[in-house]
C-alpha cells in the first residue's frame, strides 16, 4: 500500500516538473506504457496474501485514475500554453480576406461568336459544322473555281503535304456540305468555324481567323431578303447608330455579288490609319448563290434560289470595341483578354 502512495507521489512530483508537451508524453509512457511503473506496481498484486488483494487492488486502481487525470490535465495546459506562445511569437491575423482565385472567362473571339449564333437563331438559322482541313475540289471547283480560274489567287492558300488537300481559306465549302446532307430541302443555316490563309500578316489581317458562312435555299428567295437579313443583324450586333454600307463586289460562287462595311467608330482616333482614310471596315462578303454553285450541291436552280454570306467574327470585335490590331487576340497576353 505504501509503495502505491510513494509512486502517486512520486509520480505527481516529476508530472510538475515536465517543461514542456513532449517531456509529458515521456514521462506518460514511463508510468503507462507496456514496461512502465503502474504495470510493474499492479503485477505485485499476484505475490500478496489473498486477503490483501482487494485492497491493493482498489487502491491500485484509485492511484492511476489520479495519475491519469494529473497528466491530461497538465497536457491540456501545456498544449495551451505552446498555442499561445505560438500566437504571440508568431501572430497571424486570422481575419485578413482569402487570397482570391484567378477567375477564368470566355476568350473574346468566342463571345462574339456566341453573339451571333444568338442573334441568327432568333431569326431562324440552325449551326452547322464542317470540316478545317478541306478538298481542293470543294474549297475551290466545286464553288465554279476550276483548276488554273484566276479568281483562287484571292485565297491565298495553305496546301498539305497530301495532293488535292488544303486548310480551308474560307467557310464557303461548308456549303456544298448542307447541301448535300439537306437533299433538296430548303436551308437556313450558319456555318462558324476557323479558315487558313498564307497571306500577309496585318492589323487587318490574320493567317488563322474565324468566318460564320450562312446559307438559305428555298423557292423565291431574292436579294432583299439577303439585305434585310444583314442589316437586321448588324442593327443587333453593332446598334441603331452605326452606319451599315453595300457595295456590288465579285465572287466566283455568287452572282450577284456584294461586301459589307461598317462604319469605324466616328471618335476612334486611329479611325484614317485602320480603315485606310475611308472610314469604313469590312466585314462580310455575300450574294446570291451561283447556279452551278447550286447544281454542285444537288439543287435545280431553276426551281430555287438562295443567298450566301461569308463574315469575320473578329473584324467586328475591331469595330465594337475599335480595337487597331487584330493580332492582339492570338498573342494571349492577358492585359489585353481580360478587358472582355
Ligand atoms: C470570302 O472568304 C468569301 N467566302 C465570303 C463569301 C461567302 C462571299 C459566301 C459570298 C458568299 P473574303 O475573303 O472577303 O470572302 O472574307 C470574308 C470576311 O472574312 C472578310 O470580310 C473579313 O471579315 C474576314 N477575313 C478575311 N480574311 C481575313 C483575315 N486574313 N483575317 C481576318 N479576317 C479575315
Amino acid at each position: 500500500m505504501n509503495e502505491l502512495q510513494a509512486l502517486e507521489a512520486q509520480g505527481l512530483t516529476e508530472l510538475a516538473a515536465c517543461g514542456d508537451a513532449a517531456a509529458l508524453r515521456a514521462w506518460n509512457t514511463q508510468y503507462f506504457g507496456d514496461s512502465g511503473k503502474m504495470k510493474a506496481a499492479m503485477g505485485q498484486i499476484g505475490k500478496l496474501p489473498k486477503d490483501q488483494k482487494a485492497a491493493f487492488g482498489a487502491e491500485a486502481n484509485r492511484v492511476k485514475a489520479a495519475l491519469t487525470a494529473a497528466y491530461e490535465t497538465a497536457l491540456a495546459a501545456k498544449n495551451e500554453e505552446e498555442l499561445q506562445r505560438g500566437l504571440t511569437t508568431n501572430p497571424y491575423d486570422v481575419t485578413l480576406p482569402g487570397r482570391p482565385r484567378a477567375r477564368g472567362r470566355l476568350h473574346p473571339a468566342t463571345q462574339i461568336l456566341r453573339q451571333i449564333y444568338a442573334i441568327f437563331a432568333d431569326l431562324g438559322f440552325q449551326i452547322y459544322r464542317t470540316r478545317e482541313v478541306e478538298t481542293d475540289e470543294l474549297n475551290f471547283e466545286l464553288l465554279n473555281m476550276p483548276a488554273h480560274h484566276p479568281a483562287r489567287d484571292m485565297w491565298d492558300t495553305f496546301f498539305t503535304t497530301t495532293p488535292g488537300v488544303v486548310l480551308r481559306t474560307h467557310t464557303s465549302p461548308g456549303q456544298i456540305h448542307v447541301m448535300r446532307e439537306a437533299a433538296g430541302k430548303p436551308i437556313r443555316v450558319i456555318l462558324p468555324g476557323m479558315c487558313y490563309r498564307n497571306e500577309a500578316i496585318s492589323t487587318r489581317s490574320e493567317i488563322q481567323f474565324y468566318q460564320v458562312e450562312g446559307l438559305v435555299i428555298g423557292e423565291g428567295v431574292t436579294m432583299a431578303d439577303l439585305k434585310g437579313t444583314i442589316t437586321a443583324f448588324a442593327r443587333r450586333m453593332f446598334g441603331p447608330e452605326r452606319q451599315v454600307r453595300i457595295r456590288s463586289s465579285y465572287f466566283p460562287f455568287t452572282e450577284p455579288s456584294i461586301e459589307v462595311d461598317i462604319d469605324w467608330p466616328k471618335d476612334d482616333p486611329n479611325r484614317d490609319r485602320l480603315t485606310k482614310g475611308t472610314g469604313w471596315l469590312e466585314i462580310l462578303g455575300a450574294g446570291m448563290v451561283h447556279p452551278n454553285v447550286l447544281r454542285a450541291g444537288g439543287y435545280d436552280p431553276e426551281k430555287v434560289t438562295g443567298f450566301a454570306f461569308g463574315m469575320g467574327p473578329q473584324r467586328m470585335l475591331m469595330l465594337k470595341h475599335a480595337i487597331d490590331d487584330i493580332r492582339l487576340f492570338w498573342q494571349n497576353d492577358l492585359r489585353f483578354l481580360k478587358q472582355f
